[in-house]
């Protein structure tokens, strides 16, 4: 079967809404087309990363050669092959990209996981920017199941500038099914975010991620080492963060022992920053030189200079910086939002002393908030035509019995938002709930278009911060048929209820 037949098949099968529960033989293999070359290879496997001295059990998504994720040249395709060799069975969602439906890399009714030991192809037209790959089933994303997925555009080709890619991630030597039971008190509500595909979610080399039953009462939060705010410290640190990881991480390293990536004195380097944690938000922090952010999830913006840029899970930043003639060692941390707990690389020029950079910021850095996209306007902006659908959604629950939501339904119970091909939808989304959430749409980008009530012409994204007590409204032409996700990027607060779905039906 080709993928356009594939495609017709889920199609025919959206348009009637009707779920396809049990059909597990729904995504075949892709069949590739005689003249398009060999598919990139990828491996889901597990692997053994040392976090300051202390061997850990983790996944990595990695081509033949070692290389993490993919860097695809412009023309290219993305063809590609993936092994699960997970020991576990797995799904990888390719963030960013916006792919046909049965391709997105998310374990649905119409959409299977890939078994352990089986692989599954994909071949679609990839979008151009800085993008990335993870796990889409239980809490794989925490243990480290992501990687860099870079689409080069022939203009990247052009600019004479050292690509370097950080993949940031936050990390713990726990089981993440433990961490998350530490909030929850030991019961999960839904099948987080597998979405009632016949799976069980997130089983698999004993880290189960604890389904628990519907409807019943959530146990009342209970005592873990892992709250922050049990312990005596403040309440408005449980705001920000609800994990006290073990280490924070940039392309794998902390800064112990940072991976330190040689530069040209005088040098242009663009950074393809990546905020692959699942539950941590970061101020940039670029030290003693001056960025200039020229992309936001791989749409190019007007530039905006600045040394300190935040970025939410999910969300990526193209940040150009020129190096000093006289060159240097020049670390690129990034600092956890409420905290002083930091990671980063070291950018060094031949000769230059690197020097320890502590892996503690002098202060607490503040939440990160709307500072950075109230200054983001997008180069390539939705064209103005009226609004078809219009959707409001408040997003709910909180931390005792930590459930969160959407319009108070966990996902399951949810309302998808239901809009037709070729509409122009806009999506309010009204944070009433006691964080912030990074909220990521699939299948499309959005443009945004008001921050806390204020209009404003936005950068193009698939993910956006909706801190507490505001809102941010988005807008976008639905062009891509499918049941797409729309979500919040904190994977506990995905994993406890907060999703709904887009539906863009193909009207024939
Ligand atoms: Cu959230």
């Amino acid at each position: 079967m080709t993928i356009l037949q594939t495609r017709r098949r889920f199609l025919a099968s959206a348009a009637s809404v009707a779920a396809l529960g049990g059909v597990s033989s729904f995504l075949p293999a892709v069949a590739r087309p005689a003249w398009a070359g060999a598919p990139h290879r990828l491996a889901v496997e597990r692997r053994v990363l040392e976090v300051m001295g202390k061997p850990a059990s983790v996944f990595g998504i990695r081509q033949p050669d070692g290389t993490s994720g993919l860097f695809l040249d412009p023309e290219q395709r993305f063809l590609v092959d993936l092994a699960n060799r997970a020991g576990e069975d797995a799904v990888i969602h390719w963030h960013g990209m916006t792919p046909p439906y049965a391709q997105d890399g998310v374990a649905d009714a119409n959409r299977p996981l890939i078994r352990d030991g089986a692989s599954q192809g994909y071949d679609f037209e990839p979008r151009p920017g800085t993008h990335w790959m993870h796990s889409h089933h239980g809490l794989q994303e925490q243990r480290l199941m992501a990687a860099p997925l870079i689409v080069r555009t022939a203009e990247d080709r052009r600019e004479d500038a050292q690509e370097v890619t950080v993949l940031l991630h936050d990390f713990t030597f726990k089981d993440p099914a433990e961490v998350l039971a530490g909030l929850t008190g030991g019961t999960m509500n839904h099948g987080g975010m597998d979405h009632g595909g016949g799976h069980g979610g997130g089983h698999g080399g004993g880290h189960g991620s604890g389904h628990g039953g519907h409807g019943g009462a959530m146990p009342m939060m209970t005592h873990s080492m892992d709250m922050k705010g049990m312990g005596g410290t403040t309440m408005a640190a449980m705001d920000l963060n609800d994990v006290e990881y073990d280490a924070y991480l940039a392309n794998d390293r902390t800064l112990d022992d940072p991976e330190v990536v040689r530069a040209e004195r005088g040098g242009r380097v663009r950074l393809r920053l990546i905020n692959g944690a699942t539950s941590t938000a970061f101020h940039i922090d670029l030290g003693a030189l001056d960025g200039m952010v020229v992309a936001a999830d791989g749409n190019p913006v007007q530039p905006v200079t600045g040394r300190r840029f935040g970025m939410v899970m999910g969300q990526r930043l193209d940040i150009l910086l020129q190096l000093p003639a006289e060159g240097g060692a020049f670390p690129i941390l990034a600092q956890r939002e409420g905290e002083r707990q930091r990671t980063g690389i070291i950018l060094a020029t031949p000769g230059a002393t690197v020097g320890k950079t502590a892996g503690l910021a002098d202060s607490a850095a503040g939440p990160v908030d709307l500072s950075l996209e109230r200054r983001l306007t997008a180069l390539d902006p939705l064209a103005p035509r009226p609004t078809d659908a219009a959707f409001t959604i408040r997003l709910t629950g909180g931390m005792a019995p930590y459930v969160w939501t959407i319009d108070d339904r966990p996902f399951g119970e949810h309302r998808p938002l239901t809009v037709r091909k070729g509409q122009r939808v806009t999506v309010t989304m009204v944070n009433e709930s006691p964080m912030a959430h990074p909220m990521h749409l699939h299948g499309q980008h959005f443009q945004v278009t008001a921050l806390n009530g204020t209009a404003l012409a936005g950068a193009v994204r698939d993910t956006v911060l909706v801190p507490m007590k505001g809102s941010a409204t988005i807008a976008f032409d639905a062009d891509n048929p499918g049941r797409w996700p729309l979500h919040c990027h904190n994977l506990l607060h995905m994993a406890t209820g907060m999703m709904t779905e887009l539906v863009c039906e193909q009207t024939i």
